[in-house]
């Protein structure tokens, strides 16, 4: 790669599968028979708040497994951002703890983060902690206060939103890894980079929905491409 590009670069669950997180859209996709679409809303949250305490408990026990840790895909996304410094940006779908981890830090969780809990009335994170559930008053406005889980439903606006496009319309080179490109917004961010002028790059296991949009595309599993790609 050149000399300090800025850089920014959209990760989804492919570049944790190989650390053993399951994706969401391939043939283990499923939980429980229950689609990620099923579960990840306000109003599954609304109608069976236990049913999805249940879905991101089974994915907090899956993120703290020993043998669940970041991969060579993490590590070298973690270096190229030692080398370029403040001109890099990490923009993460995912909401395991993976990049940090493996030691990244100028990074964004739009869709939220497992390890928190959001506080319904205040909109507070608080660290997450194996006894909330459902019914949990926040320690922030207790006793009105019920915790829900810290992530970006279908239907609700990804997090840090502003910050993402500035920096996409600013990048000249936009890496996608890992993604399928079927959740929007993230599916557009190519878009915008490329009417920006940014090279656009996609890294994944196989050709994406909207990898025609791309410059490059490099295809094969995250610990190989990515580190390939980068280095
Ligand atoms: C490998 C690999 C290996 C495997 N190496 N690669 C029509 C109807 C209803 C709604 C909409 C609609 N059209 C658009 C919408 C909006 C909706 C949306 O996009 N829906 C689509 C399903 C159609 N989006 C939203 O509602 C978002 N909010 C929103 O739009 O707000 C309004 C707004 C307006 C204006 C500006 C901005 C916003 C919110 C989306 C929230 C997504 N939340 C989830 C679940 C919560 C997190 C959780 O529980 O974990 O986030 S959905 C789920 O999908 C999760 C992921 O972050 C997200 C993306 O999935 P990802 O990462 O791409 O995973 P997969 O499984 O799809 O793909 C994995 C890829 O990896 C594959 O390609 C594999 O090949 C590859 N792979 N192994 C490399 N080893």
């Amino acid at each position: 790669m050149g000399n300090k590009p800025r850089v920014v670069v959209l990760t989804g669950a492919g570049i944790s599968a190989e650390s053993g997180l399951r994706t969401f859209r391939d043939s283990n996709g499923l939980w429980e028979n229950h689609k990620v679409e099923d579960v990840a809303t306000p109003e599954a949250y609304a109608a069976n708040s236990e049913l999805v305490y249940k879905f991101y408990n089974a994915r907090r026990a899956q993120l703290q497994e020993p043998s669940v840790v970041p991969n060579a895909a993490h590590e070298a996304l973690a270096r190229l951002e030692k080398q370029i410094g403040k001109d890099f940006l990490l923009v993460t779908q995912n909401v395991d703890d993976l990049h940090e981890r493996a030691g990244s830090q100028r990074m964004i969780h739009m869709h939220g983060k497992l390890l928190s809990a959001r506080c319904i009335s205040s909109g507070e994170s608080h660290r997450w902690e194996a006894s909330f559930d459902e019914t949990t008053p926040c320690p922030c406005c207790k006793p009105s206060g019920v915790l829900r889980p810290d992530i970006v439903w279908f239907g609700e606006m990804p997090l840090k939103m502003d910050d993402i496009i500035l920096a996409l319309t600013k990048a000249d080179l936009f890496i996608s890894i890992g993604t399928s490109g079927q959740v929007y917004p993230a599916a557009g961010f190519v878009q915008v980079a490329k009417d920006s002028g940014a090279r656009t790059v996609e890294l994944n296991l196989e050709p994406s929905d909207g990898f025609d949009m791309f410059d490059e595309s490099y295809h094969g599993p995250a610990s190989k491409v990515v580190p390939n790609f980068v280095e």
